[in-house]
């Protein structure tokens, strides 16, 4: 499979295909900048993207199953067609199927991009009786972009929803902030859904927290005092945002979190949670995400 891969996509020095854990196939896809990330074909799941000055950006559970079936916990989860808990399996197909590799190439600007795609199956169609057609182009440079493109195949049309589930490494939650959101209003969802208007400039951790900010700004950031950084996460059709930490007490029932690991990550996740989309038959949706890391 490796050869086959790296026979249509390797480009040198910029993408190639390898064994990953467990034996399950990944690029590792490297930028002249000096930045690199490893994005896994099972799940189309990113878990690294380091920068040559800021190092690792998002975070991944040293306790992390890699297997089928089983989501990997950390780096960027794609979560679709449901986020959350509901009629589907939690969090919907996307995050535990096998994607495939439509494409690699250097764009004119010297970016590296990759291409995986998503389609239904007799499998999905049997929990989500819908035809569709979802590819998620992977752009690095000394940033990373993610552009989504859903195509409805169905003769029907279908409401979605979506998110990019980022795991983001913090140096220490405590001394975390998130900026941007003040005057947004949230469903605080260990508060019964409790809608709440967040008044504070940044939002600091002290307790657990999984919250969907409602139509959220395009642009919220990071600020990491403990690794003197910031990350910039800049969205576009993705109207939400989700800010989860299970702290302490979320911690211990979630097998595939390593020790304390709560202390060294922070979700921030540019969704289309409430309301849900709808896409006509035949209609393409479109969004992108960049995600960047600067000295604070
Ligand atoms: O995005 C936050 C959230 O919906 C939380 O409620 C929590 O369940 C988290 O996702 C992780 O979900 P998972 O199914 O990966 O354990």
């Amino acid at each position: 499979m490796i050869d086959e891969l790296n026979e249509k996509f390797l480009i040198p020095g910029f993408v190639k295909f390898a064994d990953g854990i467990n034996g399950l196939p990944k690029a590792i896809i490297e930028h002249s900048s000096g930045s690199s990330m490893e994005l896994y074909l099972y799940a189309a799941h990113v878990t690294a993207w380091r920068s040559q000055d800021r190092g690792d950006i998002l975070f991944m559970s040293k306790a992390a199953d890699f297997k089928q079936g089983k989501a990997i916990r950390g780096g960027i989860p794609i979560i679709f067609p449901q986020f959350g808990n509901g009629e589907l399996p939690a969090h919907g197909f996307a995050r535990n199927r096998d994607w495939k590799c439509v494409s690699s190439k250097i764009l004119d600007s010297g970016s590296v991009s990759i291409k995986l795609a998503l389609s239904d199956s007799a499998e999905t169609y049997a929990i989500w009786p819908f035809k569709f057609e979802l590819i998620i182009e992977f752009v690095l440079d000394q940033d990373l972009t993610i552009n989504i493109s859903l195509n409805n195949k169905s003769t029907e049309s279908f409401s979605f929803q979506i998110a990019l589930h980022t795991y983001f490494k913090v140096g220490d939650i405590a001394r975390t902030l998130i900026s941007g959101l003040k005057g947004v209003t949230y469903l605080d969802k260990l508060a019964g859904n409790k809608e709440i208007t967040e008044v504070r400039d940044n939002i600091n951790i002290n307790k657990a927290c999984d919250s969907v900010y409602l139509a959220a700004p395009d642009r919220i950031e990071i600020l990491d005092q403990s690794l003197s950084r910031k990350i910039i996460i800049e969205k576009s059709y993705l109207n939400d945002a989700v800010v989860w930490n299970p702290w302490i007490e979320n911690s211990a029932s979630i097998k595939d979190l390593h020790e304390k690991a709560y202390q060294e990550m922070l979700c921030v996740e540019s969704a289309i949670v409430q309301p849900k989309a709808d896409l006509q038959s035949g209609a393409t949706y479109k969004a992108s995400q960049k995600i960047s890391c600067q000295a604070l």
